[in-house]
């Protein structure tokens, strides 16, 4: 009779692996994502991608509802939110785990990638599992990487050289990280949420800011900073996470599902990527916007070196993953 039970329980388990998925007997579920920026930008499109693709494939069970515009909270509080399972998939910026999960500190470093194809090979590479795994330690699932291109310095007044910067109150994310970058460059580091920056800027708080172009035009930060110096300071990427309290409840074909969603929205996202990256460049220079070219990046890269000094100077770990990158072709 035992006996007889446990084969049948080994049948059911056995049948509930190969079941396809719509057969399986769960509750719907309705899952919450986060981001921070409107829903016609490339990674809102991206997730709003990668969310109908998990709920097609999962024929409706999980439905996928992304929060655009930040309209869930800033970035760090989506963050904890995730960890603690209240919001279950988000966009996010490496940069505000850089005080959580040490290797993200690799990725922001300054300088440190030669184009977007060398970054995308890091982050697509041994740099992304590791950083995965770091990110897993606190609570959040890395699924895919999207694309940020290249930050640079945006000011109310011109940027040449960092002689110019000397002393400007510029915004930074709230990283250790992006604090000692722009102390080195001379600058004083002012760290704010995000939606905070345009307010900032146009009431003096601030001088200045650091972004890339689609985010410097889609928040409008460009009609209140007026000069965009093409520093290309930093390429560090983004991840496309779920919360591992959720991950934890998934069987092995829903991990799939979720898994292949994300890397295609992840293509997805990149081609958008690369062309908003154009259209906003364009758009900010149509509305009179001076944008500093910066032919010579030495300038500014050498004063970078108490940085790296700092993170990997007595982090065998990071200045490893830091080597690995450096030699990649
Ligand atoms: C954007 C990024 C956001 C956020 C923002 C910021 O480029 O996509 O996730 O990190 O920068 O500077 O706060």
């Amino acid at each position: 009779m035992k006996a007889l039970r446990t084969l049948r329980a080994a049948a059911i388990a056995a049948a509930a692996v190969l079941l396809p998925w719509g057969a399986a007997t769960g509750q719907a579920q309705e899952w919450r994502g986060w981001n921070i920026h409107a829903a016609d930008y490339p990674n809102g499109r991206g997730m709003d991608r990668f969310g109908e693709l998990v709920q097609s494939r999962t024929n409706n069970r999980i439905r996928m509802r992304t929060f655009h515009s930040a309209t869930l909270g800033q970035q760090d509080e989506a963050i904890q939110q995730m960890r603690l399972g209240t919001i279950d998939f988000a966009n996010f910026n490496l940069s505000p785990f850089n005080n959580l999960a040490p290797s993200t500190q690799v990725v922001t470093l300054p300088f440190l990638f030669r184009d977007v194809a060398h970054m995308q090979r890091a982050i697509d590479g041994l740099a992304g599992e590791e950083i995965a795994r770091d990110l897993e330690a606190i609570g959040i699932i890395a699924l895919a990487w999207y694309d940020a291109g290249a930050r640079s310095l945006y000011t109310v007044r011109p940027v040449r050289t960092p002689a110019d910067v000397r002393g400007m109150k510029i915004r930074v994310q709230t990283s250790d990280l992006w604090i000692d970058l722009m102390r080195a460059m001379g600058a004083n580091p002012t760290p704010l949420p995000f939606g905070e920056v345009f307010t900032s800027l146009q009431s003096g708080v601030i001088d200045g800011a650091e972004n890339n172009w689609p985010s410097y035009e889609s928040t409008r930060h460009f009609e209140v900073a007026r000069f965009y110096t093409d520093t290309q300071h930093s390429n560090v990427p983004e991840v496309l996470a779920v919360s591992r309290q959720r991950w934890q409840r998934l069987n092995e074909a829903e991990r799939n599902i979720l898994r292949d969603a994300a890397r295609e929205s992840a293509v997805f996202q990149r081609q958008l990527w690369a062309e908003r990256e154009q259209v906003s460049r364009r758009r900010v220079e149509a509305a009179g916007v001076t944008v500093i070219e910066v032919p010579d990046r030495r300038p500014w890269s050498e004063l970078m070196a108490p940085v790296y000094q700092k993170y990997t100077g007595n982090n065998p770990r990071l200045a490893t993953m830091v080597q690995r990158i450096r030699e990649l072709q």
